[in-house]
């Protein structure tokens, strides 16, 4: 089968240099050249344009608002307060001034235009952050569940997303070349053992999960570890693989795929040896020619589970045992104030769809900056694109409680009704170049119109989780909601119901292309028959897959 243009750009690439560094002095147009917009995802950048603006500057004859965006590398999405007080300041300096967090516990920063990009990237350089493979076909940010309220062996269990993050590496020098200005030392003596010459044949995804808290949402990641703790003691991880939550409207051969557990694990040696031999059956094995059935899901069905295991237990050298007994418990974060074993405290703060910004009445940038600036904290990302202010000591817990005060963010966590909490949203419009309806904008929106729905129906404390994206790709998640919203055009979404609370389940297409009237309607409907037949305790999902003929 032919290579698809991506495989030749990267192989053509010079270990992912291209002709970055003539495209960057290029002062004829904000733009890079096309090749090199394919390897700057590999730098963890992309293009981007003003999507709002299309218009009135092609009428103008003017060339498209280009700017770029600059996803960080965070393993774990643990920074420093010293860290998150100079992103402020970049963020401030060089982009639109909004920090984004992602579902991937990561930072992004938009809007950077192009002679900005080299400064943005050396001021985050100085205080040890990077940019490096957060895009483009390679491993990305290694995700990890981020309450280490919820077990003693957080901070061990945490550092293996650290430790694999570092093992995934492209071996390439290019991003300090290009961005950092370092002398080259040669693309000739990077040899690369996992990458090779064509990096991996699409992105790839790894996260980690420590039961009962599923807030990774493990099932949709191509690797996903679920760290087993019995007695207080890690015995190792269930590996489980691909999963991948993306689709295409209208072509069945592109579906959402939750990761089937291939065994248990019992030594970091044996986990960080499965995960890279994973990746190099994927590298072998993967399609190269046809991007939208490149994810490991695919390569996963195309072999079978059995074969898979087969090749991967070859490749490794060693037998994966049975899968271990877990239980998930909870997918959500809790907000406010809670302890952990260490008697360490921990403030979960509510960021409506990850921005961080001074907007609407809060005052949510300043106040974190003014708690960083103390130093009593570190910053914690979820995966529910929430901010936990981690490791106070009880000493310090009143001084950092006071600013939490002062800027009101208790009101601001209590004034967040439960489906709000519930709620989470992809990028979408005006950036996302892919979206066909709106996510991150609108949601706040529809909820607002959504919680009298549910207080008719007097189940607005239940938590219920509605996750919106502007298209079918999945970036917030949508596949794995109780209530998922995916875009078709504007204005316009399907209506995924089914999906269960704790991100073991995929949801379903229950009704196509509804306008807001229209979800709201039937969603209505759909609250009325819940409360009238629910069992006790049973959450929205659960009950409408049981008993609503949803794509079946
Ligand atoms: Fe995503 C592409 C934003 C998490 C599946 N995603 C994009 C791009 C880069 C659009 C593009 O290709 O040009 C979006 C940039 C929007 C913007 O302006 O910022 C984008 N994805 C995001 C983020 C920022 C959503 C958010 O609001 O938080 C998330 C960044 C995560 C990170 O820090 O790395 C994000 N994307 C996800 C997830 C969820 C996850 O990983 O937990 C998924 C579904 C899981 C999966 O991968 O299957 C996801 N994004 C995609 C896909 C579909 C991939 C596929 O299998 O086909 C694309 C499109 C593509 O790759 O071609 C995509
Ligand atoms: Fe863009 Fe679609 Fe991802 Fe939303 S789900 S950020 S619209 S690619």
């Amino acid at each position: 089968m032919s290579l698809s243009s991506i495989e030749k750009i990267k192989e053509s690439s010079k270990g992912l240099r291209g002709t970055l560094k003539e495209s960057l002095t290029d002062e004829h147009t904000g733009a890079i050249r096309p090749p090199d917009e394919a390897l700057i995802k590999f730098h963890g950048m992309y293009q981007q344009d003003d999507r709002d603006q299309r218009d009135e500057r092609a009428q103008k004859k003017l060339e498209k608002l280009f700017s770029f965006m600059i996803r960080l590398r965070i393993p774990g999405g643990l920074l420093t307060s010293e860290q998150w007080v100079a992103a402020h300041h970049i963020a401030g300096k060089y982009s639109t001034g909004v920090l984004k967090i992602t579902t991937r516990q990561t930072i992004q920063l938009h809007g950077i235009l192009k002679r900005n990009i080299k400064p943005t990237l050396k001021d985050f350089d100085k205080i040890k952050l990077d940019s490096i493979a957060a895009c483009g076909d390679v491993n990305r940010n290694v995700v990890c569940s981020a309450h280490p309220n919820l077990s003693s062996l957080h901070k061990k269990i945490h550092a293996y997303a650290d430790t694999i993050s570092t093992l995934c590496l492209p071996k390439t020098r290019a991003f300090y070349e290009v961005w950092l200005d370092e002398e080259k030392i040669g693309e000739q003596n990077e040899v690369d053992p996992l990458y090779q010459e064509r990096y991996l044949p699409r992105k790839f995804k790894i996260g980690i999960a420590i039961p009962p808290h599923n807030d990774i949402d493990v099932f949709s990641q191509d690797v996903g570890l679920i760290a087993i703790i019995e007695n207080n003691e890690l015995k190792g991880f269930n590996i489980a693989a691909g999963g991948g939550l993306s689709s295409t409207h209208g072509n069945p051969n592109n579906y959402p795929r939750l990761a089937t557990v291939l065994g248990f694990i019992d030594s970091e040696e044996k986990v960080l040896k499965a995960v890279y031999e994973i990746m190099t059956i994927q590298r072998d094995f993967g399609n190269r020619s046809d991007r939208k059935r490149a994810r490991l899901k695919y390569t996963l069905d195309q072999m079978g589970v059995p074969a898979f295991k087969e090749e991967l237990e070859k490749r490794c050298g060693f037998a994966l045992q049975p899968e271990r007994q877990y239980r998930f418990a909870k997918r959500n974060d809790d907000l406010g104030w809670q302890p952990d074993p260490e008697g360490r405290w921990h403030f979960a703060l509510f960021v409506e769809h990850g921005r961080v910004t001074d907007a609407d009445g809060v005052e949510l940038k300043s106040a974190l900056l003014a708690v960083a600036e103390t130093g009593l904290c570190t910053f914690r990302f979820t995966c529910n694109q929430h901010i936990i202010l981690s490791d106070i000591s009880t000493e310090n817990k009143n001084e950092v409680d006071e600013i939490l005060k002062k800027f009101h963010l208790h009101k601001h966590n209590e004034n967040a009704s439960a489906v709000r909490k519930n709620s989470m949203a992809c990028v979408a419009l005006n950036t996302c170049p892919l979206a066909l309806a709106e996510a991150q904008r609108y949601l706040p929106v529809f909820i607002t119109k959504l919680e009298p729905i549910l207080q008719k129906h007097g189940i607005e404390k239940d938590d219920i989780s509605v996750r919106m994206t502007g298209c079918p790709n999945g970036c917030g998640r949508s596949p794995l909601a109780e209530i998922g919203l995916i875009g078709i055009g504007p204005g316009r979404y399907n209506l995924h119901l089914g999906g269960d609370a704790l991100g073991l389940r995929l949801n379903k297409k229950h009704k196509e292309n509804l306008n807001e009237t229209e979800i709201l309607n039937e969603l209505d409907i759909q609250f009325a028959h819940y409360v009238r037949e629910r069992k006790p305790g049973q959450h929205f999902g659960d009950f409408i897959w049981d008993n609503v003929r949803i794509g079946r």
